[in-house]
């Protein structure tokens, strides 16, 4: 008999495993709480598996439980909730249930290397990524970024590499899943809708570790207490990333210069200031990469070079340009108080700072007495910026201009600026009082920022 798999959720992950499953000569029933229409329009692809007699979809409703009785597998979407009653049902009736990354691992002999970790997952799964790409090694970065892994299993070789953001939820529905090379990079509360507790949330990070032995390579931010315990369960070969302090093996910064030691020698890396990201967050995550990279046998040369010219990701940090001396930064990603007061304490001072969007209702107190000591200018605009005056104001903030839209606010950005000064768009707001996505906020003020330069 064909296996039958129920996949739940077709967006991204849930489309991308039925393909690879109906591919395989599998059954598949696809479902989705969405109307069919509004599925159909995002996955047009799925019309074409209705052609295949082995594929069925159930749109717009939850499946009813006697389905189960037709299935061997379910595989779970990462946003779906495992507590809906479907999934309880084949946990209690003996059906696995699995995701979308143990539903590619089972199926591929490429190896992974995984990341995962509360914050800088992305940006340090595409700078690893950069690196492999660097080395010449066929690389795929996929996984929570936002490419489901599924889409590359029949075409990746086992010469090749999946460089992987691996999220909470993902862990939660692995069973034989085992990256050669996986990396925590920090552990603060979040998600705790889902997972309830931080406890929950902690150890659905650690399944990163659980089928690994003692070949795999486990890295571990050495400074943060919470990620250093969780690795004490692991059987993995360790290293550790610091910030504070030297490490026997793996790498580290200090006094502005970074080390990597491996397990006999210390090994000048660079300079901290030669990093293309900015920041001591993200100098974290070029260490982490660099640990992985390195004991991943990518030579140094390669990684010291990537590590020099990796700029970021797009909308985080990322440097637009340095120009009449003046450094531009596109932080729209900053759309919550927390991302911008990382971001200011990130870049450079003097700082003229552009702020300001959709009303999340958040108080702006913290980041105001931030903004007090390292702002030389605060230009705002869209729904929050009387509230943002007000709250800069109640910190004896006085350089402000309150300005319509983005063109008036790079004009303000550079009619203020002096050489040596930082110009950094980071909003501490959503974008959509003005714009569809932080992305698009993103790339008009880059456009606004490189035109006439
Ligand atoms: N649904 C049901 N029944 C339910 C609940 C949901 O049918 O009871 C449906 C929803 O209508 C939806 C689907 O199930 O269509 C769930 O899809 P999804 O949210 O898993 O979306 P994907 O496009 O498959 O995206 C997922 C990850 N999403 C989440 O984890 C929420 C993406 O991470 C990931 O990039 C993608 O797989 C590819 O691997 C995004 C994310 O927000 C970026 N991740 C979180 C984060 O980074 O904080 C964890």
């Amino acid at each position: 008999m064909r296996k039958r798999t129920l996949v739940i959720g077709a967006a991204r992950s849930g489309v991308a495993v039925t393909e690879l499953l109906l591919k395989h000569g599998e059954a598949v029933v696809l479902t989705d709480t969405r109307a069919a229409g509004i599925v159909l329009k995002e996955f047009p692809q799925i019309l074409d598996y209705e052609k295949n007699p082995s594929f069925e979809s159930i749109f717009g409703i939850q499946p009813g439980l006697e389905i189960l009785k037709v299935i061997d597998e379910v595989v779970v979407s990462p946003g779906v909730p495992l507590i809906i009653p479907i999934i309880q049902a084949a946990y209690e009736q003996g059906i696995p249930v699995t995701g979308e990354v143990e539903a590619a691992y089972r199926l591929t002999r490429t190896p992974f290397i995984a990341i995962t970790g509360t914050n800088g997952k992305t940006t340090t799964t595409t700078l690893l990524g950069e690196i492999f790409k660097a080395s010449g090694r066929g690389t795929y970065v996929v996984g929570n970024i936002g490419d489901p892994i599924t889409n590359y299993v029949d075409s990746a070789t086992a010469d090749e590499v999946f460089v992987t953001e691996i999220s909470s939820f993902q862990l939660e529905t692995i069973h034989t899943f085992r990256p050669r090379a996986a990396a925590i990079l920090n552990l603060t509360p979040d998600h705790l809708d889902r997972h309830l507790t931080m406890e929950n949330y902690v150890n659905a990070k650690g399944r990163i570790f659980e089928n690994q032995t003692a070949e795999d390579l486990l890295v571990l931010n050495g400074d943060d207490p919470l990620v250093c315990q969780l690795g004490e369960k692991a059987v993995s070969k360790k290293a550790l990333f610091s910030y504070q302090k030297t490490v026997d093996y793996g790498a580290w910064c200090l006094k502005g210069e970074i080390y990597i030691n491996d397990g006999q020698n210390k090994i000048f890396v660079c300079q901290e200031d030669e990093l293309g990201i900015i920041g001591p967050h993200n100098t974290m995550n070029a260490l982490a990469a660099l640990t992985l990279a390195y004991f991943s046998g990518v030579e140094l040369a390669v990684i010291v070079q990537v590590l020099k010219t990796f700029a970021g990701v797009e909308h985080r940090l990322e440097m637009v340009g340095c120009f009449a001396g003046v450094t531009y930064i596109n932080d729209s990603k900053g759309t919550n108080t927390n991302a911008t007061i990382t971001a200011l304490n990130a870049v450079k001072e003097p700082i003229i700072l552009l702020a300001g969007g959709y009303d999340k209702k958040e108080d702006y107190t913290e980041l105001m007495e931030l903004v007090a000591k390292r702002v030389k200018h605060l230009i705002v605009l869209g729904v929050t910026a009387d509230d943002l005056i007000k709250a800069a104001q109640a910190q004896g903030v006085t350089a402000i201009t309150k300005v319509d839209n983005y063109e008036e606010a790079v004009a303000c950005a550079k009619a203020q600026a002096e050489s040596g000064d930082t110009v950094l768009l980071s909003p501490a707001c959503a974008s959509w009082d003005m714009f569809d996505n932080y992305e698009i906020r993103g790339r008009v003020f880059k456009r606004l920022v490189t035109e006439n330069q």
